[in-house]
């Protein structure tokens, strides 16, 4: 494969080389690995940058039916978005986005949209390395906005929100006045909250849990990267299409004052460091299961389990020997 060639077309955008490249990026092959490296060198000279949105929310809030809506309202503004997932559990459902495209169906045969399955990984890791290198091919491609998706499940929101520019989170209306279980740290990750399904029925619903968010945002210590009024809570309905404009035009006002700032500059560049030290980590833990570090650390580990060495005495043994090999 001529990654030279590849890199070219994907700049270019062409869709095609676009999915080639992402497949490289998922690969774990060795020499994959190891092409997927140039290109991602070759495209890093691209200059065109794109607003990175994470968006997170528990199953069945609205988040495909939401992505279908705003995506191809930001289409019919003239812009080209791309959706992308980080799923931990699609390691067994293979691939959730997959099954959701039925809820994106005009979004999915839209010629300015891309919509890219989460890789079948079990390994959170691993999903985000690939994640956020698609991030980067389809900001190489040009689009104007890349939409990460990811369920409310453990981890993954720090591990989209340490790829994105903006990360929102998607809310259902809620009777009663819990915050929904949402955990105080997640909420501090928030640029916006969506209160979905302002409709029918549940817009007073949809009111009032907005009410209660909004408060609750408020009671959070101010953010240095954040202009007066962030982080707010809106309401929106994905299925009637309302306050998806209004939602959009928060999210330029907040991603405009931050560029001005210098906070999106400084944040891309704290992500950037942030995974390049996560990948020294998962590359090291990988050393340790091979080869000679781990058969000395099977000869140590025999010593402690036969109570001859302590656990802190092995393991400073452990070091001094890992650093000789
Ligand atoms: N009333 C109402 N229902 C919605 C809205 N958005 C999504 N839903 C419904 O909520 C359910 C879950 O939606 P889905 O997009 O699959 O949620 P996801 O699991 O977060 O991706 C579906 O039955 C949708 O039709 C909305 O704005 N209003
Ligand atoms: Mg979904």
């Amino acid at each position: 494969m001529d990654i030279a060639q590849l890199a070219d077309k994907v700049i270019a955008g062409d869709r095609r080389a676009l999915s080639r490249a992402i497949t490289l990026v998922e690969s774990a092959r060795a020499d994959h690995r190891a092409q997927a490296r140039v290109l991602l060198e070759r495209l890093r000279g691209a200059d065109k940058q794109a607003v990175r949105i994470g968006l997170s929310g528990t199953p069945g809030v609205g988040k495909s039916t939401f992505i279908e809506s705003f995506g191809m309202m930001l289409t019919e503004q003239g812009l080209r978005v791309a959706v992308l997932a980080v799923d931990p559990s699609s390691a067994r459902s293979g691939g959730s986005i997959l099954g959701d495209k039925t809820r994106m169906e005009r979004l999915s045969r839209n010629p300015n949209a891309f919509i890219r399955p989460s890789p079948s990984q079990s390994q959170l890791g691993g999903v985000a390395r690939r994640t956020r290198e698609a991030v980067a091919i389809c900001e190489a491609a040009g689009f104007d906005a890349v939409l990460i998706e990811t369920v409310g499940v453990g981890q993954s929101e720090t591990v989209v929100a340490e790829m994105s520019d903006l990360f929102i989170l998607l809310l259902a209306p809620a009777g009663g006045d819990e915050l929904q279980g949402v955990k105080r740290g997640i909420m501090e990750m928030a640029d916006i909250i969506l209160v979905n399904k302002a409709d029918g029925d549940l817009k007073p619903v949809a009111m009032r849990t907005c009410a209660d968010y909004a408060g609750a945002l408020r009671l959070l210590r101010k953010r240095p990267q954040d202009p007066e009024g962030f982080p707010k809570a809106m309401t929106v309905s994905a299925v009637e299409e309302n306050g998806l404009d209004t939602a959009w035009e928060e999210m330029t006002t907040l991603v405009d004052w931050r560029r001005k700032q210098g906070f999106f500059d400084g944040r891309r560049a704290e992500q950037a460091r942030y995974w390049f030290e996560e990948e020294v980590k998962s590359a090291l833990l990988a050393k340790l299961q091979h080869g000679d570090a781990r058969a000395a650390l099977d000869a140590l580990g025999e010593k402690v389990a036969a109570g001859e060495r302590t656990p802190s005495a092995a393991a400073e043994d452990a070091l001094l020997v890992l650093d000789r090999l």
